[in-house]
């Protein structure tokens, strides 16, 4: 079996070595315009040359989850895409959210503030009943988050596009229910992925229907929030502050007004790394699952865009 690898980083030599002792009966190698035709490519970000060159492809998988990127390049409809599905995500995501989560609710922001001042001041707690989670995507990612706030004794709600049930979270789904979503959600958690129905969907009329005092986390893709409308709802106080780890441009341009706002958090696209050795697993135990005629969860719905 031959596989075409393709990420353009200075640790995709390392990432390949991960993928040939997962599979030591495949023959895998970098993609170039001239490489062999392969059954199955490996790639993050690949340009549609692969695509248009690869003419014997029965999957490509994703070195992520989201597949954005990749729904803007033509597929033969021969070729499954294939995304990752959590390989060590979901539990970041969780660690990430809760800690967001906490420390705007618990105010460890205003405390750590007040230490570099060396100020003894205790403010009055605050009641976890008032602090409604609502989180946009019910997925592998949303699942798993929802669970961790949960156990924080946190209410939460969930949305997603087709009907779920999900232990502990109300559940509501479609358009027709987003705006009882939105009013039920004091903190707003985004785990969508980007695609043509969600772009843009966090602008100033979904925002200013989250409960007052919101806060934003945004943990899925930048092109779901418009920024200057979560900046305006952060000025006009009805939203309380924003985390945010993705952006429509990365890295976030050193001119733009999030790196500077008092109330928000930027972190660098680094809520739910990669892991190597996981994904590099995940990929090679479906590949076996496909050669064995079995069925694999995560592969993409072109029509759907995720
Ligand atoms: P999944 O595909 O498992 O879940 C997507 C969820 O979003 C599903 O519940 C789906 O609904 C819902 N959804 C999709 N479109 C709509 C819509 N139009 N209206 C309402 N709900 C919708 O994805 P994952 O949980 O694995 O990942 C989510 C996203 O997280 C990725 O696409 C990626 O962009 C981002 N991500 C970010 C990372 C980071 O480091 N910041 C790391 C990894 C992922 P339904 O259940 O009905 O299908
Ligand atoms: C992903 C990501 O989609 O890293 O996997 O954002």
């Amino acid at each position: 079996m031959r596989i075409s690898y393709y990420y353009d980083s200075p640790i995709a030599a390392r990432w390949m070595q991960a993928l040939c002792e997962q599979l030591p009966e495949a023959q895998v190698t970098p993609w170039t315009p001239h490489s062999p035709l392969a059954d199955y490519a490996v790639a993050w970000a690949p340009p549609q040359a692969l695509l248009d060159q690869q003419t014997r492809l029965k999957a490509l998988f994703n070195i992520g989850a989201g597949v954005d990127k990749l729904m803007q390049l033509r597929f033969p409809p021969s070729v499954a895409l294939v995304r990752l599905d959590d390989a060590g995500m979901g539990v970041q995501m969780a660690d990430y959210v809760c800690h967001a989560l906490l420390r705007h609710m618990r105010q460890f922001d205003v405390y750590e503030a007040q230490a570099r001042k060396g100020q003894w001041l205790q403010h009055a707690g605050r009641a976890r009943a008032q602090y409604p989670v609502g989180i946009m995507g019910l997925g592998v990612l949303g699942q798993r988050v929802a669970q961790a706030v949960r156990h924080f004794g946190f209410p939460v709600v969930g949305w997603s596009r087709g009907a779920r049930e999900v232990e502990g979270v109300r559940c509501f789904a479609g358009t027709e229910s987003l705006d009882d979503f939105l009013a039920s959600t004091r903190v707003l958690v985004c785990l969508l992925p980007w695609t043509p129905d969600t772009e843009n969907l966090l602008c100033h009329a979904t925002l200013s229907k989250l409960q007052p005092g919101a806060y934003v986390i945004n943990v899925a893709r930048g092109h779901l929030v418009v920024d200057d409308d979560l900046l305006a709802l952060l000025d006009s106080g009805h939203l309380a502050g924003a985390t945010l780890d993705v952006f429509r441009t990365e890295p976030l341009p050193a001119e733009h007004p999030f790196w500077r706002h008092p109330r928000v958090h930027v972190t660098p696209h680094v809520s739910a790394q990669t892991l190597r050795d996981e994904s590099m697993a995940q990929i090679a135990s479906k590949i076996r699952a496909l050669e064995a005629g079995q069925p694999i969860t995560g592969v993409v719905d072109a029509a759907r865009g995720y």
